[in-house]
């Protein structure tokens, strides 16, 4: 495609308040308020993750409490069989996927939707970053013909066009493609999610979190492994290990209302489950579904089938659409990154028992004041309100129990969210090894269990 126009001199022409799409040619269009369709048709083909949102089951366990939505008789009749529990809607990574395997994937949705990263816009190597959204429909529920769309919570977007809110931008009906386009230029955590019908689509599972990654990274002058949450100038964010803690919440009538074909009432939400990660203790110790790392460039990659459905560990089928685990584990002296983000409705008081951490990043942004002075703080309990993500860095400590990890518990103080005596509900374990016990981390949430 001839440009006669460098990207950099029309990003000063047009004062950086522009978002291009797909390397387009755009001197001449830039003018106009809407895409050319060839730019879209180039766009479509020009992503760097490829998303799917969809319907499907997955698996809450047994509680002290019966409920009449739990299980839901339709799960049971899956057709292999697995004991799923609870109707869910979720966005899948297919980025992998040839057509047939994407349009296999309806129905099996995932919760929570896929963890993702990218780099912070850099002026002097410009790249935008793209993701395509499509809708497969709703397979238990023709009838409901809601769109999807993509929405970054906090995320400083120039123009509405992108940001996925749908009455400010478009969404994504049934069987139709659309590629949002990033200039990320803030690093910190974020949360993303459909905003279409979003009490319903969010609490159903269509969120997830989505991390940028700073200009710094790869600078080992300030801390060695050149990883970092922000460009910090002193090292004060590096880690080694980085675990994503993503707190949402299930209500199961309003489930059962979906799957049953009947109206809920949202504003009578009233949580039965309190997750990490998309799980339930204990299956938040269990391990990630097995990962598949060549295809991990910027989204923590589960390894799929030749239909493209997502493999499990063996023993732990019930899992399928929650790949997530939760286990943090690390060696004695390693600085460790929790991002964490919390999109139930309830406070939540992530209580670390044992351990002090330092908040170093709120709502994506670095605790730093405007004049530099440092406002990160120690605690033992993270506070958290509905919507809001943190970003905690601790320093694990000396091992010093013999055989086996340390263990650390982290849960949710609040008695609600950590159900029946603390035996559910959000809570996992750090796991501290003597030094140089575990090789480095190959992704995030890479958790060696020994
Ligand atoms: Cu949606």
């Amino acid at each position: 495609m001839k440009q006669s126009i460098s990207r950099r001199d029309f990003l000063k022409l047009a004062g950086g308040a522009v978002i291009t799409v797909a390397g387009a040619s755009l001197l001449p269009q830039f003018l106009r308020k809407t895409l050319l369709p060839e730019q879209v048709v180039q766009a479509a083909n020009n992503y760097d993750l490829f998303f799917a949102g969809t319907d499907g089951w997955f698996y809450l366990p047994p509680t002290g409490t019966a409920s009449p939505y739990y299980p839901d008789p339709l799960a049971e009749l899956a057709p292999d069989g697995t004991p799923f529990t609870t109707y869910i809607f979720g966005f899948r990574n297919v980025t992998q996927l040839n057509d047939t395997q994407r349009i296999n994937q309806k129905m099996k949705a995932q919760h929570n939707a896929p963890f993702f990263w990218l780099d912070q816009f850099d002026p002097n190597n410009p790249k935008d970053f793209k993701i395509q959204l499509t809708n497969l429909g709703l397979a238990l529920r023709p009838d409901l013909t809601d769109s999807h769309t993509l929405h970054w919570h906090g995320f400083r977007n120039v123009i509405p066009f992108f940001d996925g809110e749908p009455t400010g931008s478009l969404s994504v009906p049934v069987g139709q493609f659309f590629t949002y386009v990033y200039r990320p230029r803030d690093p910190g955590t974020y949360m993303y999610h459909c905003h279409v019908e979003d009490i319903e689509h969010v609490t159903m599972g269509m969120t997830g979190l989505v991390f940028v990654r700073p200009l710094q990274n790869g600078n080992t002058s300030f801390y060695p492994s050149g990883k970092y949450v922000y460009n910090d100038g002193d090292g004060s964010t590096g880690y080694d290990r980085e675990y994503p803690m993503f707190l949402s919440e299930v209500w199961l009538e309003g489930h059962w209302n979906d799957a049953h074909i009947q109206e809920s009432d949202w504003s009578l939400f009233k949580a039965d489950y309190s997750l990490l990660n998309g799980r339930v203790y204990p299956d938040t110790l269990l391990p990630n579904s097995p990962v598949d790392l060549a295809n991990s460039a910027h989204v923590l990659t589960i390894q799929i089938d030749v239909n493209g459905d997502l493999m499990t560990n063996p023993g732990l089928e019930r899992l399928q659409y929650q790949p997530h685990s939760s286990l943090v584990t690390c060696n004695e002296g390693e600085r460790v990154l929790l991002r964490f983000a919390n999109l139930g409705f309830r406070e939540a008081a992530m209580t670390f028992a044992g351990l002090t951490v330092r908040v170093v990043g709120r709502d994506a942004t670095p605790m730093k004041g405007r004049d530099g002075t440092d406002t990160s703080y120690e605690t033992d309990t993270l506070l958290m309100g509905a919507g809001e993500s943190y970003d905690v860095v601790f320093t694990a400590p000396a091992h010093s129990s013999g055989t086996g990890p340390d263990v650390y518990v982290l849960y949710n103080r609040r008695y609600t969210q950590n159900d029946d005596l603390g035996t559910q509900g959000q809570r996992t374990e750090i796991r501290v090894y003597p030094a140089g016990t575990l090789g480095p981390q190959q992704h995030y949430n890479d958790a060696v269990i020994y």
